[in-house]
């Protein structure tokens, strides 16, 4: 039996998260198009026949700014320190630029084995994808290069076969009912804030966190839990927006959060409160980020 640690590590909006949801059959880690939308490691458990892989989501890589992208990057050198093996991924469809080359340097001065996944090749032209394996060959960072689509599947299995040949021998290291590292409550915040970064734009998503203020279960048995959560932002004006017109906003957000928390927490019913809180400067704060439980 194989068993070991990955880490899915890459620029903003590669398709990290997307790839961990593919590789684990769930949605565990929010996905958007808008970048930096990963602020934590994530833990993800895949079992097989042939052993267990544990899979580490990481925030994109990209030059720190606030505190909040410090602590994010800090996440990212962290995973990479205490994997077996890296997939580095890389949108196929972006042309290469210097954003890239940070991330291919990060990698290639890793002791560890690294794959380069190859994403997204769903959206561009098949011509494109043999020249670019060579690109990336000549730098001499990658055991296998492999080209993907984590949003249709393609060669993902492929990758996770040959991920088992490079992990070592070994034990579980987890019971095969484990999937995450994460608290439902950790994973009940995500969502809500996947529902924000879906209807904002510009600085908004960034400045976007979500704290789950009460989690009642006492229901849960019959089928109901309550929820109390904030959504924090930055600035007085980006309270407005996040409420919208009458309210219409917040409960977009509430309504369709309240759909995938059911189905994340498999109950009929979800009481969402919602409500938004201005918190300025919050990413600058560790303080605010400890206890938003970010970064
Ligand atoms: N066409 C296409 N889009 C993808 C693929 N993988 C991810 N995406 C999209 O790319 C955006 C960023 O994905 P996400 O998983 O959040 O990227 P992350 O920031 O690297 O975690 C989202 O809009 C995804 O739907 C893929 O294989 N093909
Ligand atoms: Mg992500």
């Amino acid at each position: 039996m194989k068993s070991g640690f990955v880490a899915i590590v890459g620029r903003p909006n590669a398709g990290k998260s997307t790839l961990l949801n593919r590789l684990l059959g769930f949605k565990i880690s929010i996905v958007s198009d808008k970048p930096q939308t990963t602020r934590n490691r994530i833990l993800g458990v895949h079992n097989s026949d042939q052993g267990q892989v544990i899979f580490v989501d990481t925030p994109g890589i990209h030059k720190p700014g606030f505190l909040l992208n410090k602590r994010m990057m800090e996440n990212v050198y962290q995973a990479m320190r205490d994997v077996d093996l890296l997939i580095h991924m890389v949108d196929a469809s972006e042309s290469f630029g210097k954003g890239e080359q940070f991330a291919l340097d990060l990698v290639g001065n890793s002791e560890k084995p690294c794959f380069l996944l190859l994403n997204k090749i769903d959206s561009i032209n098949k011509g494109k994808v043999l020249p670019m394996i060579e690109f990336y060959n000549e730098t001499g960072t990658y055991a296998e290069i492999i080209p993907a689509s984590a949003l249709d599947g393609s060669n993902v299995d492929l990758l996770i076969g040959k991920i088992m040949e490079y992990l070592p021998e070994g034990a579980p290291m987890y019971p095969e009912d484990y999937e995450t590292d994460k608290s439902e409550r950790f994973l009940v915040a995500e969502l809500i804030r996947e529902k924000v970064l879906e209807r904002t734009r510009q600085e908004l998503p960034y400045s976007t966190a979500v704290q789950v203020e009460e989690f009642d279960e006492s229901r849960r048995e019959k089928g109901f839990v309550r929820i109390t959560a904030s959504i924090i932002v930055d600035k007085p004006g980006q309270k407005k927006i996040v409420i919208g017109r009458g309210g219409k906003m917040i409960k977009e957000i509430g309504v369709t959060a309240r759909r995938d928390i059911e189905g994340l927490l498999q109950v009929e019913k979800i009481y969402l409160d919602l409500n938004v809180k201005v918190l300025p400067e919050w990413r600058n704060k560790h303080h605010l980020l400890d206890e938003l439980d970010i970064g």
